[in-house]
């Protein structure tokens, strides 16, 4: 082991006591305010336990954390570009008085760590954005984490480690920097250049690290960050599926791969000198640092938030001091004359290929071959897997309109149509069903109306999650609710959000339940349309004026959207009716509101 590169300060901080030291503190515990630590904050408190953060031996104090924004070192002189520490809201800090101890535990209340409490402070979180991001700018995900979801106070203060944190998925790739170690040693390798990924990997990165290797002559070492990544970014289930069927094409004895509990910040040049301090923590001799590393791109103007080669020349400048060699790589593209991989650079002036993320999820959604020369078909296999194509993903189709619109007249025929082209369950949560079933206690106060939408689309989110189809008629008329359930939906499935935009006057003299003269005669209260607001939405994909389209047209008219966005194939549209909208205008019929119900 004595061959490997020494940790970062000389030795390894990891912070876990002795097993009679842990059942102490849990004892003492008892006595002690405790702290319920956010999902980033286990990823930052599982790298101090394991001593993938070393030197650190717990959460920064006050001079820690302002050297380390203003001049990227500890006060102890050591290199260490990015904060690390803990945030409490106000109240959870103000219980602490001075040389207490603070429990650390997980999200299930399972006691991690112990925290002697140091320094507790306020810190001007505008400005170590700016020094740590280069921005304040919330369109980067780091400062965005920084500025509107981490909490006011900072307490900083050292760790005692009773128990690291448990994970129940690939746990043979979860090694910590030791355990990383003593493989190295064990298969006899000194050399070891780490490759750092938050993306599936493919043809390219695959050429990119045998090059690296080579170049280094050294072993490699994929080393995916799987605590958080970039919002938006694929799980770390599938790319570990990725990662484990890619690693067979290394010839054999040249790679090893391992999971880093990482909560990244997208730091650019920063990030990508902790990247380093971390991976020779972990015993890598080497780190391969491409293209625009740990960047969050660019901003919405179309300006990149840092230089495509920023990072490269920030660890260039601290490579003597860390002892860490880095392997610089241009991006790799494909040049389809040669069949082979090349630096960007050597490709000038030749015809090379790529496939962009943006073109790779297009060419998923539409169920589309991939290209053999971008990826390997493992690869394609595990990404359709959790990609599959549009008309085999859930949706969900988000009725909104006045009472007596029209919603559940049409939101029933649509439910009958897509069940007549079967293949997904289908879930109807009509708003008066909904009010019966998940939101009795709920009246029609804004705040009531919030909660009722948001309960809906935490349910219809579920279902379009496991691949079913929801169907919701609520009046939901406020903008930002609706713009919360799509935004919870849209990232596991469809969402098509439907106005009925049927005129008030004409919803007013259907007055099918007799609620809008109980309205004006002020026997019902906020009542939609007449005594409370309704926002039109200015972004549904689909609207609908039941005084001029039939019930039958106007679910019509939703299938072929459907259809035409991918969400159902062209056989399953020609199933659910004619292609022509049919019929005259004609006024909406009530259908009895159904309870919420699957049918499959
Ligand atoms: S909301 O705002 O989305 O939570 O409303 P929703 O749950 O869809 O309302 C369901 C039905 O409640 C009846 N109702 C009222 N609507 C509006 N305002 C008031 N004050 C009110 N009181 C009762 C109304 O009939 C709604 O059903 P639909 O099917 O829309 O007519």
């Amino acid at each position: 082991m004595e061959d490997l590169i020494r940790p970062h300060g000389g030795t390894l901080a990891e912070l876990v006591v002795p097993r009679e030291r842990a059942a102490e503190l849990q004892a003492q515990s008892r006595d002690w305010p405790s702290w319920d630590l956010t999902p980033r904050q286990v990823c930052d408190l599982e790298l101090l336990m394991n001593g993938g953060f070393s030197p650190l031996r717990g959460f920064m104090g006050r001079r820690d954390h302002e050297s380390v924004c203003a001049s990227m070192r500890l006060t102890s002189g050591e290199l260490w570009p990015i904060p690390v520490v803990l945030d409490l809201p106000e109240a959870a800090a103000r219980n602490l008085g001075p040389n207490a101890i603070l429990a650390l535990r997980d999200t299930e209340g399972v006691m991690l760590a112990a925290l002697h409490v140091e320094e507790i402070w306020q810190p001007d979180r505008t400005a170590e954005a700016q020094a740590v991001y280069g921005t304040t700018n919330r369109e980067h995900p780091g400062v965005a984490a920084l500025l509107d979801r981490t909490h006011p106070v900072y307490v900083g203060g050292r760790i005692e480690g009773v128990t690291m944190p448990t994970h129940y998925d690939f746990r043979h790739l979860r090694l910590t920097p030791a355990q990383m170690r003593a493989e190295f040693s064990k298969q006899g390798w000194q050399r070891i250049v780490a490759f750092q990924t938050r993306n599936p990997m493919h043809r390219a990165h695959y050429e990119l690290t045998l090059r690296a290797a080579r170049e280094a002559r050294a072993k490699l070492l994929i080393h995916p960050s799987v605590g958080m990544t970039k919002p938006g970014d694929l799980d770390h289930y599938t790319r570990g599926r990725c990662y484990q069927a890619l690693l067979h094409h290394y010839p054999r004895g040249s790679a090893m791969l391992a999971f880093l509990p990482l909560a990244m910040r997208m730091a650019g040049p920063r990030e990508c000198l902790w990247h380093a301090i971390i991976r020779k923590n972990y015993g890598c001799s080497h780190f391969i640092v491409g293209r625009d590393h740990a960047g969050p791109g660019s901003d919405s103007s179309g300006k990149p938030f840092y230089g495509p080669y920023a990072a490269q020349e920030a660890l260039k400048t601290h490579e003597a001091e860390l002892g860490i060699g880095m392997v610089p790589f241009q991006m790799m593209v494909y040049l389809e004359d040669s069949d082979t991989y090349v630096p960007e650079d050597e490709a000038k002036g030749r015809k090379s290929l790529n496939v962009s993320g943006t073109e790779l999820r297009q060419l998923l959604a539409e169920g589309r071959d991939i290209p053999a020369w971008f990826t390997f078909p493992e690869v394609v296999k595990e990404l359709r897997r959790t990609h599959p194509p549009r008309k085999e993903q859930g949706f969900t189709v988000f009725f909104t309109g006045l009472s007596g619109a029209g919603k559940s007249t049409i939101a029933n025929g649509l439910l009958v149509k897509l069940l007549e082209v079967g293949g997904r369950p289908v879930t109807l949560l009509d708003g008066d069903g909904v009010r019966k079933h998940l939101s009795s206690e709920l009246g029609f106060s804004r705040e009531h109306r919030n909660l009722n939408i948001h309960r809906i689309g935490y349910v219809a989110s579920e279902i379009t999650k496991n691949g079913g189809i929801a169907i919701c008629a609520p009046i939901a008329p406020y903008d930002a609710l609706r713009k919360s359930v799509r935004e919870m939906i849209q990232p596991v499935g469809g969402f098509v959000l439907v106005h009925v935009a049927t005129p008030l006057e004409v919803c007013e003299s259907r007055d099918r339940k007799g609620m809008y003269a109980k309205a004006r005669a002020g026997i019902i209260k906020e009542f939609t349309g007449i005594s409370d607001p309704y926002e039109a939405p200015q972004d549904a994909e689909v609207v609908i004026d039941t005084s001029v389209k039939s019930p039958t047209e106007a679910a019509q008219e939703i299938i072929l959207y459907l259809e035409q966005k991918g969400w159902l194939s062209g056989e399953e549209a020609d199933k659910a009716g004619p292609r022509e909208a049919e019929g005259a205008a004609s006024t909406a019929t009530a259908v009895a509101a159904p309870s919420p119900s699957q049918v499959r």
